[in-house]
């Protein structure tokens, strides 16, 4: 056997025997595709295993990511650190194995992926993340950032709609130096593709301003060894190469859709080695492939090395561009932006605040790229006089992201995975729907993403129920490390921003109101800041209260007018600024309990549904809230009709808790 036959081998046995081993997971893939992998790997990928977060490296990105097994078995071969007692616990509990990649738990995985069409639209964000980063930070002789994004996608992927959204911006910015492999087996769960899809893959592609090539002969290694390079010299397009695979190739299950998802059996296994002359040992690594570990190893880190010599060089030339790089690879996003963060003086909405805060700092961080899916007046999240990010401006910091929430969600990912960049998009709330998978991704993979979700309420108006959020806040906040922002005045969204700055390790949703809010005078209210624990104390009594209200965003100051109506009735009462459920909850439980002590009777107050409130409140509290769908109406009548002004609240309040 030759090398390449021996290496292309071992994955494809250590990736059915680490389903087998497991009795489940996906072979069918693994084995058909397992060849492509290695050609990437072995032919152009630029990486060190001994250190996966290099900043020039290549990237690899597996969409399709129940392929998992295989790319396990890739890092394996190429050298990262995964044990070969680690792809025998394959998906189970605590391994760095897990059913599909998750990037925070394995070296070398660049992207938590598995909902298919998602890894397709992070590619896209990382090479936008190259282009612009290398356009910012290269100089004559010096490129410091030079790479390229490859993909392996599935069928699958490209039949997600989020692929064609991806695919239409990175052919519109003209990303050459993103290859996508389309493993062309034709077949998926249910059967054969041609179930479901007929349209021609190419010509769209081709339509999207890709650069596309087929390989009908999809096993013959040197014709798409040939196609990785002819994508490679491409100057103004991003590439396509359709490889025809056969899924669970070389097994009984050849082309046959049960092999997709489930083990193939030790007998079907055993009759497959024999017939690639492979030992029937499992987990069998041959000597050849051990040696080719070593070389991989030694490889990478020489090509790091001499990355690191020319970095060097590059530090000298231009210290501070070069210190400059590793703080925006290490999300250190400086402290100078800070000094910029605006003080209100004046009520303005939210998101009006947002934009100025936005324009204020945006300068002072100079790998953030702010973008909207066709909603930047709306959303104010233009950066004026910054330019707009396009295949002729590749400095722009303005992203267009089309009509394409999906895709942005993913981008911003991508991006965010990249290193280097601080991402930033904005909808409207109620369209956070549409990038909600992207939004579970970040949380769980722990990206520093940050969503402007402005028009956050049916006080949005005349726009009526389709655009009116009722469950949106609320559904935001059930994702587990998002953190919702909710900022109740002008001051508040600066600190909001501050807050999503200064965070690492996931991302942060700021939800801004159209209408305009009064800004609170902070000589009587304590600091705008006091959101960074999530929650506080806005207005007190002298005494222990009789009520707490809770309350966010705009209802903090209908809270606030309650509060006047119940004191005129002697009823003493406490506001609490609920901004961050998530920031509130880690905090001390001492500090906690003064905000919103026990055996006081608790009312919340926000214009969605309050389900979630239940858990401060209690059984016993009164939660208003908003239980169905909003109408089409100016929002002034919209507030009448809800019932959400001073003295329907207060009467509600006093009715829900029998005070006379
Ligand atoms: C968004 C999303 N929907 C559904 C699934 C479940 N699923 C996993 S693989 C797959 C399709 C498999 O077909 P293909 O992409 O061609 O992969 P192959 O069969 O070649 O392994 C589906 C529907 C998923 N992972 N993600």
């Amino acid at each position: 056997m030759k090398e390449d036959e021996i290496i292309i081998n071992t994955i494809r046995f250590l990736s059915v025997d680490q389903v087998e081993r497991a009795k489940s997971g996906h072979p069918g893939m693994p084995l058909g595709a397992a060849h492509v992998g290695y050609i990437i790997f072995d032919r152009f990928l630029k990486f060190n295993p001994k250190n996966p977060r290099w900043i020039n490296r290549d990237r690899f990105v597996l969409s399709a990511g129940h392929a998992s097994a295989l790319l396990y078995s890739l890092l394996f071969l190429n050298g990262y650190d995964i044990s070969i007692e680690e792809l025998k616990r394959f998906r189970q509990l605590d391994s760095i194995t897990p059913g599909h990649p998750e990037n925070i738990l394995t070296p070398g995985v660049e992207v938590t992926s598995g909902p298919l069409g998602q890894g397709f639209g992070n590619s896209v964000g990382m090479a936008i993340a190259e282009r612009y980063l290398s356009s910012y930070f290269n100089r004559e002789g010096f490129n410091v950032i030079d790479h390229y994004t490859y993909v392996l996608a599935s069928d699958g992927d490209l039949m997600e709609g989020i692929s064609s959204e991806a695919a239409a911006l990175a052919g519109h910015f003209k990303l050459n130096k993103l290859i996508v492999i389309w493993d062309n087996n034709k077949v998926t769960i249910d059967g054969p593709t041609s179930l479901a899809w007929s349209e021609n893959v190419l010509e769209r592609f081709h339509a999207l301003g890709w650069y596309v090539q087929d390989i009908e002969d999809g096993y013959n290694l040197s014709k798409i060894e040939d196609a990785v390079r002819n994508a490679r010299e491409q100057k103004d397009k991003p590439s396509f190469i359709a490889v025809r695979t056969h899924i669970a190739y070389g097994s009984r299950l050849q082309d046959d859709s049960r092999a997709h998802g489930a083990p193939l059996g030790k007998e079907v296994v055993e009759e497959m080695k024999k017939k690639f002359n492979w030992p029937l040992e499992e987990f069998y690594i041959p000597e050849e492939a051990w040696r080719y570990r070593e070389e991989k190893i030694k490889n990478g880190v020489k090509m790091e090395e001499e990355w690191r010599r020319i970095f060097e060089r590059y530090r000298e030339n231009y210290p501070d561009l070069a210190d400059l790089l590793l703080r925006c690879f290490n999300r250190d996003w400086g402290k100078e932006y800070k000094k910029y963060l605006p003080v209100f003086t004046e009520g303005m909405a939210t998101r009006a605040a947002s934009g100025k805060v936005l324009n204020a700092i945006a300068k002072h961080i100079p790998t953030m790229l702010v973008g909207s899916a066709d909603l930047f007046e709306s959303t104010n999240t233009y950066l004026h006089g910054l330019g707009d990010f396009q295949a002729d401006n590749p400095l722009g910091r303005n992203i267009h992201y089309g009509v394409r929430e999906h895709a942005m969600g993913a981008i911003m990912n991508g991006m965010a995975y990249h290193g280097g960049i601080l991402p930033c998009g904005g909808t409207f709330l109620v369209f956070s729907d549409y990038m909600r998978p992207t939004i579970r991704l970040a949380a769980m993979a722990g990206l520093q993403v940050i969503y402007v979700f402005s028009h956050d309420s049916v006080w949005i108006g005349e726009d009526g129920p389709t655009h009116q959020p009722v469950e949106q806040l609320s559904s935001l906040r059930l994702i587990p490390n998002l953190w919702v922002i909710r900022p109740c005045d002008p001051n508040e969204v600066s600190v909001a921003w501050e807050i999503a700055i200064e965070r690492k390790d996931g991302p942060t949703a700021i939800i801004l109101t159209r209408q305009k809010v009064p800004v609170l005078d902070r000589n009587i209210y304590p600091t705008a800041d006091n959101i960074k624990k999530g929650a506080y104390v806005l207005a007190d009594t002298d005494s222990s209260p009789d009520i707490v209200i809770l309350a966010s965003g705009s209802e903090v100051h209908l809270a606030l007018q309650a509060k006047r109506m119940l004191e005129d009735k002697g009823i003493k009462t406490r506001i609490v600024n609920m901004a961050s459920f998530e920031i509130f909850e880690q905090q001390e439980e001492k500090y906690k309990l003064e905000v919103i002590p026990r055996n006081v009777r608790k009312v919340a107050i926000e214009a969605g549904r309050g389900l979630c409130w239940y858990k401060y409140v209690g059984e016993n509290g009164l939660v208003i809230s908003i239980e169905r769908f909003g109408k089409s109406a100016p929002y002034q009548d919209l507030i009448k009709d809800f019932g959400f002004e001073g003295e329907k609240i207060l009467y509600e309040i006093l009715g829900h808790f029998k005070i006379s």
